[in-house]
């Protein structure tokens, strides 16, 4: 990742890719606290957009606000650096990483005294659970480790420590030889994946975990709202791992996995074993809202570059 051309926006400014480095004595490097997001940007008939870019950079503030980790840029500076990083390298459809996190001026566990850095990277990346998920679908085990509990670590904070409990059930997963996990709360009802919500579909309706334990998801959100577009019901309610096996579908959601059917679950097949009618629909939809296409929601498009036609593009939506 790190020998490569390009800009990575550091600290208020664009740094050449290669010099975007830090300290080993970094406070977060030792003790977990970074706040990070995953942001997407895609073609549109206009240019290149970012999707949903005020929310993503909402939630980055909001998870450092639970830690009490002051972040030295305001939204609108963080929103105006990843259209820069974009145009500084050039891309139009890519992923992007903002992470904040504590330097290299002490350690010890309190990151009192430690500065707060910021950098935003943006790289293409395609399809993030292999080039075949969203077509065919993914298997997908249970993990043996629990979400951790909400009095453990905020699981609506996206940090970086979190994701060390989600390293644990991929590897498990994948070393057992299934594509994805999907993580079980402390009681055992269903929480979400390592970097993903879930959905079961059951008789033509959509349901997410009612659970305390997983990100509250953009992509989920914008499912929700797509759901409402096509006239299917979405509800919350508890699921067990039964749910999942009964269901008619599943599907996983993330900015970076996008929608992924999940055809399998612990060897059980779901629904018919391939990826579901509804989940089909459900996939659909958001490529065309994600790329521009769908004149409802281009209120979820940040253009990279606000030319005429992207302006007429949203003002299109908005009408
Ligand atoms: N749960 C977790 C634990 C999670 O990490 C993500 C995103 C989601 C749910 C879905 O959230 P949203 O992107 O807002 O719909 N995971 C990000 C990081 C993935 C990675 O491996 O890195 C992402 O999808 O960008």
């Amino acid at each position: 990742m790190h020998d490569r051309d390009g800009f990575i926006w550091y600290d208020g400014r664009l740094v050449p890719w290669r010099e975007a480095t830090t300290h080993v004595l970094t406070h977060s490097l030792h003790y977990g606290l970074t706040v990070i997001e995953g942001v997407r940007a895609y073609r549109t008939e206009a240019g290149g957009a970012i999707f949903r870019l005020a929310d993503h950079t909402r939630r980055f503030l909001h998870s450092a606000h639970a830690y009490r980790m002051v972040v030295p840029f305001d939204a609108a500076t963080l929103e105006r650096a990843h259209l820069e990083v974009l145009e500084a390298n050039r891309l139009d459809e890519a992923y992007l990483r903002p992470l904040a996190f504590h330097g290299s001026e002490k350690l010890g566990v309190s990151p009192r005294g430690a500065k707060v850095h910021v950098a935003i990277a943006a790289w293409p990346w395609g399809t993030y659970l292999g080039e075949a998920a969203g077509r065919t679908g993914i298997r997908v085990r249970t993990a043996s480790f629990a979400r951790p509990h909400v009095n453990t670590l905020p699981p609506r904070a996206k940090v970086g420590a979190l994701y060390t409990n989600a390293i644990l059930a991929s590897v498990e997963a994948q070393d057992d030889g299934y594509d994805e996990a999907l993580l079980l709360d402390t009681e055992g009802f269903v929480a979400e994946g390592p970097g993903e919500n879930l959905f079961v579909v059951r008789n033509g309706r959509l349901f997410q975990p009612q659970s305390t334990a997983a990100l509250e998801g953009i992509t989920a959100d914008t499912v929700n709202v797509l759901a409402s577009d096509l006239g299917l019901a979405v509800g919350e309610r508890r699921l067990t791992r039964d749910d999942v096996y009964l269901a008619d579908e599943a599907f996983f959601t993330g900015t970076a996995a996008e929608i992924v059917p999940i055809v399998e679950l612990d060897r059980r097949a779901i629904g018919a074993g391939t990826p579901g009618p509804v989940t089909r629909r459900v996939q659909e939809a958001y490529g065309a809202a994600v790329r521009g296409r769908d004149p409802r929601h281009r209120d979820w498009l940040t253009f990279v570059r606000p030319t005429a036609e992207a302006k007429a593009l949203v003002h299109e939506g908005a009408a």
